[in-house]
């Protein structure tokens, strides 16, 4: 057998067997505690490596929270832990009740460790067994997950190879017979000793040991420590990347403070019954998402924190529970992306949540000067954004909530920026982490490098939602419907054209301020059959009407007036 090739300590009969130490030249061999903690080396090495991938696997997409064998283990011993003992742990430690189930597993796993370390001091072949067993029973705990597949067991697996290859290794460094070539060293060692005792052993020598003894010893000390190194080193990377896991529970766990201002109702006169039109609050779910993440940035509300510096008074550096701690409004703002088409998808209308940047800023002391915050994403994303936007009027929010719920992931939990009237590209920074007060003449965003404008208000615009495209619609009356936008203007009417005949009134709905687009609708007479086309055309509070002629979305948004071709059937 191949495994018993390895350890030439297990091959000595069962009967006579004496310390196999004994028949070893080097005459070393470790304590009962070393032992112990060469177990315990691999099992964390084992559970470092297998947490580092499912981390990477699940921050890719192609593994399930059910590959960290941390977390299936933990469920399983929850789920496994018998009704009075989860009783005795809630009633004894409260809240903290999870906690003590996890030390429970950590106390149990670390007697494993020491357990499989000692039983590999005389009998390594009956330790991998152990060890193996372990990894099916941990592989037994990932397949229960109810998310989980056969290749969430890759991380534990390839954890698991380390991990025995580091026990194999350090038992055949505490086992093995001297090295040939330092061998032969011993005699002349012993021999050089000018005693009397010939043949004996010097009490002299075991004391300070040299030669292949000392050079096994170390061997195995530097290998343990090496080992020992590389579990906490690649635990650390493990547990800096949050999990899909960890950052859903993070997230479920925020509780919102309730709102100290604002009023983010939607209006009662909302067009939501027109069939096909946009609802005037977009549902999460739907609501577009741009950004330059292959990987959607993954932080729980723990590892966030927020610094501000740069032209101030004095640098600050908030906390998810400092942040949480201050006074909060609700606010509807319709957020657009600069590279939204005439007629495109990329806007959207939502409730936020979050504290006035300008309050942020204030705690710092903006220094005369500046002009301008340079916010930076935990992603590295950065954007520019006029000061004085940011403390004007209009409530621009480091958001935390998006309709009732804290930021969906892929939205910037656990905070992002919310700035109405200027594009994403230079104003939403999801996942931020940094603001710097700064000067447009100091600081070029990520988008202004590529050509885009540094500065960038949204520009008057609507949409038609429906007729769609080359839709069939029967005679009669027929709904022309859409949304309109000017944020921080306000809109105050909207045109409808068919064909080239005169521009016509259409019905808004109400709005919730000049932040949040108006529905609009015209129904239309269609009495003949026929191919027709219909457009549209805003008009903002301040009376300045959308642009027609056609500009492209580079460099700070397209202009143009949207149409629809449709055909009137009998
Ligand atoms: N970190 C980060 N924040 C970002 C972006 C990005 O690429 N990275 N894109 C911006 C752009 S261009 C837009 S339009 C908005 C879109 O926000 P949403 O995805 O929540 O709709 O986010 C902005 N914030
Ligand atoms: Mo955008």
């Amino acid at each position: 057998m191949a495994v018993s090739n390895e350890f030439p300590g297990a091959e000595l009969p069962g009967a006579e067997r004496p310390d196999p130490v004994d028949r070893l030249p080097s005459g070393w061999r470790p304590s009962l505690a070393q032992s112990g903690l060469v177990g315990v080396i691999a099992l964390g090495l084992t559970l470092a490596v297998a947490e580092l991938l499912a981390a990477l696997g699940q921050l890719v997409g192609w593994l399930s929270p059910a590959s960290s064998p941390l977390s299936a283990l933990g469920q399983s011993f929850i789920g496994l832990t018998p009704e009075w003992l989860k009783q005795f742990a809630i009633s004894t430690f409260g809240s903290n009740d999870k906690t003590a189930l996890m030390v429970g597993m950590g106390l149990t796993l670390l007697l494993v460790g020491v357990v499989i370390g000692l039983v590999g001091r005389d009998r390594p072949r009956i330790a991998v067994g152990l060890a193996v067993v372990l990894l099916v029973v941990t592989g037994a705990a990932v397949l229960s997950r109810p998310d989980a597949t056969v290749v969430d067991l890759l991380p534990l697996a390839l954890g698991g190879a380390a991990g025995i290859g580091f026990l194999v290794s350090a038992f055949r460094r505490q086992l093995a017979p001297a090295t040939p070539a330092a061998e032969p060293s011993v005699e002349p060692v012993a021999d050089a000793q000018p005693t009397g005792t010939t043949g004996d052993h010097h009490p002299m020598l075991r004391a300070t040991p040299v030669g292949p003894a000392a050079a096994t010893r170390r061997d195995f000390f530097r290998f343990a420590g090496i080992g020992a190194l590389a579990a906490v080193a690649v635990g650390a990377v493990a547990r800096w990347i949050p999990s899909t896991a960890q950052v859903a529970a993070s997230r479920s766990a925020v509780a919102l403070p309730a709102a100290t201002a604002g009023t983010a109702a939607a209006p009662t006169d909302v067009l939501d019954d027109v069939p096909g039109i946009s609802p005037f609050v977009t549902p999460n779910t739907d609501f577009y998402r741009i950004d330059t993440a292959f990987v959607v940035p993954r932080m729980t509300t723990d590892q966030w924190q927020l610094r501000v510096h740069g032209m101030v008074d004095r640098e600050i550096t908030l906390s998810w529970s400092d942040l949480l701690a201050m006074p909060s409004l609700t606010h509807m703002v319709t957020l657009t992306c600069v590279s939204n088409p005439v007629g495109g998808e990329y806007i959207g209308n939502a409730d936020w949540q979050g504290v006035r940047i300008a309050d942020v800023l204030a705690m710092a002391g903006p220094q005369a000067g500046a002009d301008c915050v340079f916010s930076t994403s935990v992603d590295g994303f950065t954007v520019t954004t006029p000061l004085d936007v940011l403390t004007d009027d209009r409530d621009a929010l480091l958001a935390y909530a998006m309709n009732g719920e804290p930021l969906p992931v892929e939205h910037g939990f656990p905070v992002r920026m919310v700035v109405p009237g200027l594009y994403g590209f230079v104003s939403a920074t999801k996942w931020v982490v940094d603001l710097e007060v700064t000067t447009f003449a100091d600081a070029t965003a990520y988008w202004t490098v590529r050509g885009w404008s540094a500065k960038a208000p949204i520009k008057t615009s609507s949409r038609i939602d429906v007729p769609r495209s080359q839709e069939s619609v029967s005679k009669g009356k027929v709904p022309i419907a859409g949304v309109a936008w000017a944020q921080y203007r306000g809109i105050s009417g909207v045109q409808v054209q068919i064909d080239d005949g005169p521009w016509m009134d259409a019905t808004l709905s109400g709005d919730a301020g000049a932040d949040t687009w108006r529905q609009w609708v015209y129904y239309w007479d269609a009495t003949a059959s026929g191919t027709h086309t219909a457009r549209c055309r805003a008009t903002d509070a301040t009376g300045a009407v959308q642009i027609d002629a056609i500009a492209d979305v580079v460099p700070d948004g397209a202009t143009g007036l949207d149409e629809r071709t449709f055909m009137v059937t009998a």
